[in-house]
């Protein structure tokens, strides 16, 4: 076994000053948090971080070694490329079936509302009738409601039918992409059916072709992308809004001592919509109790939904989501699905916060639970909103500690919010501003910094410095997840981030802001939450359609810096399956194999199948965020000059 762990710093496990001050008083109070528990865990083993550890059946775990002294295959005779790839797409499956899950809630929330068992209302009819435009179902004399029956069911076919493909890849789908995926067999039929299939392949006894496997995982994302993402944000529009330009505060300095602190968490903002809703129902309730009011703050993707469609604060990115509590001024956290350290429940229990869970198959021991069912969505926010406003009475004054500061950002940048600035230039082509930038250079690439934040990782400095190198050559950033979250709290949302960008690139932002009422676009055009990935790519798809060229020839590309979560995984992959290249800066544990590890981030020249000969775009992988950068901006030009510009 190892020696003591090391515990770092708070210096060394993020940029942010708040996050190390707070946890340093997590530390003096003898609390542990995921920092902790990274450094205690810190060495790692060596056969499941190489995908070598094999536990697909009970005649395992096996575990390998194909280049050293060990044994070369399992009990079943599988070899480390098909270990490796197994263990790849297991982690798609899971990536893949959270963004699918999530997608599927919200397709039967808008059915309930449809109609009329959920306390919803269609809060954005155009895009309700271009989406069933787009999906083909007639609306010509329907009412709004028949529309988003319509729409629904069309979304939940997405996870039941038995032939042909996914509606939202007919409808949402790059043709040119799509050719590549149909003729190598890979594009789903329905959501479940391929994630099934993909459970039964990667068993003992199933698929034991490695490349077969790897195009296993390219329709995991495109499930992920499809049936997760686009259907997600699209229904999510629908019901919530579009989002539109919004001004927000970014850092644990968002909660107020004054006021009674909720923070939402997770991502699907079904709930959370609601709880911001009933916190202005009741905050006359709040002063009863001698608060100021209701401060509802985000965490996580939730905090970006809401950031997007309401401009509500955000307190924290993922890693760091434990120490919103040790604020001792949080009444309750507010959890749905996906990225919920269950941590967060002992760091409660030194407090007067409440965790509440709220779905059924996410729950947490010792937690409160407040089922969330759409139908009664309103019953399930009341009743947690009068538990924060109870719970205030019980904090403990001498526990609070808020750092001081916080950061202003402009978030909301749909598609349909950057063209509704963009027209302002050329009303009849939107897209032909950022096409002629593109063309003639002042914009060299586009880059989606996308991902997490991992607490074995130094917070923030990876997701910083690649979009600031980006930005410094020129390349426009669009952003999502949890990084949205690092740039915002380093100033790259405001004013303040021109100073990172290169000289074209700051005269277009400014150019633009003129358009929509600000000084400057901020340089990272924050464009929500991981299943608003799909804006990014429709943005490029757009792009490409103008073009006449497919996705992949655009110089776009995706950096997922600091990730934590399968889905990151996923919706890079989805991102290569468009051929647009992708960027990880945290090791996805396939270095076991040498035809896994070349399949994925080999290029279109070298020999046998690579990502980049079928699809146009490959996987980089490397955790020098300078160094990725520069990768990127390599193949950036590379793409520029293919094109001819
Ligand atoms: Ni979905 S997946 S840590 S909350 S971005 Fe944040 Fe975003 Fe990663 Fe999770």
């Amino acid at each position: 076994m190892d020696k003591v762990a090391k515990i770092r710093e708070p210096e060394e496990v993020s940029k942010d000053t708040q996050v190390q001050q707070m946890l340093a008083v997590a530390r003096s109070r003898g609390i542990e948090t995921a920092f902790d528990r990274a450094d205690q865990t810190a060495a790692r083993c060596p056969f499941g971080s190489a995908g070598l550890c094999c536990r697909s059946c009970l005649e395992g775990p096996c575990r390998i070694v194909p280049n050293g002294s060990g044994p070369r295959r399992g009990v079943c005779g599988s070899d480390a490329d098909t270990l490796v790839a197994r263990s790849l797409l297991n982690t798609m499956i899971q990536g893949a079936s959270g963004h699918a899950e999530h997608g599927r809630e919200v397709a039967m929330a808008l059915l309930k509302t449809a109609e009329g068992k959920a306390p919803y209302v269609i809060r954005d009819v155009g895009k309700l009738m271009r989406v069933a435009k787009g999906l083909n179902l007639e609306t010509e004399g329907k009412s709004i409601n028949e529309v988003a029956k319509a729409v629904a069911l069309a979304a939940l076919e997405d996870f039941q039918k038995h032939e042909g493909v996914m509606n939202w890849i007919e409808y949402r789908g790059h043709q040119k992409s799509r050719e590549i995926w149909d003729k190598l067999g890979i594009t789903p039929v329905n959501a479940h059916l391929e994630i099934a299939k993909a459970v039964t392949r990667n068993a003992m006894g199933g698929d034991a072709d490695p490349v077969n496997l790897l195009l296993g995982s390219v329709t995991m994302g495109l499930v992920d992308g499809y049936s997760g993402l686009h259907l997600s944000s699209d229904l999510q529009d629908i019901l919530f809004g579009t989002p539109k330009a919004v001004k927000f505060n970014y850092s644990l300095a968002v909660l107020d001592e004054k006021q009674i602190n909720i923070a939402v968490h997770g991502h699907i903002p079904l709930l959370s919509e609601k709880i911001v809703e009933w916190a202005r129902i009741l905050e006359r309730k709040a002063l009863t109790v001698g608060a100021e009011g209701i401060n509802i703050v985000g965490v996580c993707c939730t905090g970006n939904e809401l950031l997007m469609r309401q401009g509500v604060h955000a307190a924290s990115s993922f890693s760091s989501q434990e120490l919103v509590i040790v604020t001792g001024a949080l009444e309750a956290m507010v959890v749905d699905i996906q990225c919920i350290m269950p941590g967060i429940q002992q760091v409660a229990e030194c407090y007067h916060t409440e965790i509440i869970t709220t779905i059924p198959h996410v729950k947490i021991s010792g937690a409160t639970h407040v089922n969330f069912e759409p139908e009664y969505a309103d019953d399930a926010a009341r009743e947690i909103v009068e538990r924060a406003i109870r719970n205030f009475a019980k904090r403990d004054p001498a526990k609070v500690v808020i750092p001081g500061g916080s950061v202003e950002a402009h978030a909301g940048f749909s598609v349909e919010q950057i063209c509704e600035v963009t027209a302002k230039i050329n009303a009849d082509k939107p897209l032909q501003p950022l096409i002629d930038a593109i063309k003639d250079g002042t914009i060299r690439g586009v880059a989606a910094v996308i991902g997490c934040t991992n607490p074995r990782e130094p917070q923030d400095i990876g997701n910083v410095t690649v979009a600031r190198e980006l930005l410094k050559n020129n390349v426009l950033i669009v952003t999502t997840g949890c990084a949205a979250h690092s740039l915002a709290k380093y100033g790259l949302m405001n004013e303040d981030g021109l100073e990172a960008c290169g000289d074209s690139l700051k005269a277009l932002l400014r150019q633009l802001g003129q358009h929509a009422g600000l000084s400057a676009l901020p340089p990272a055009l924050h464009m929500g939450s991981c299943v608003d990935n799909s804006r990014p790519l429709d943005l490029l798809s757009a792009i490409a359609d103008e073009l006449d060229v497919p996705v992949s020839s655009l110089p776009a590309v995706g950096s997922c810096p600091e990730t934590h979560s399968p889905k990151a995984l996923t919706i890079g992959t989805y991102f290569i399956a468009h051929g647009v290249d992708v960027h990880v800066g945290v090791d996805p544990q396939v270095s076991g194999s040498n035809l896994v590890t070349r399949t994925l981030t080999g290029s279109r020249e070298d020999k046998g199948i690579t990502m980049d000969g079928l699809f146009g775009g490959k996987l980089i992988v490397e955790s020098d965020p300078v160094k990725a950068a520069a990768m990127l901006l390599e193949r950036i030009d590379m793409k520029r000059k293919a094109l001819g510009i």
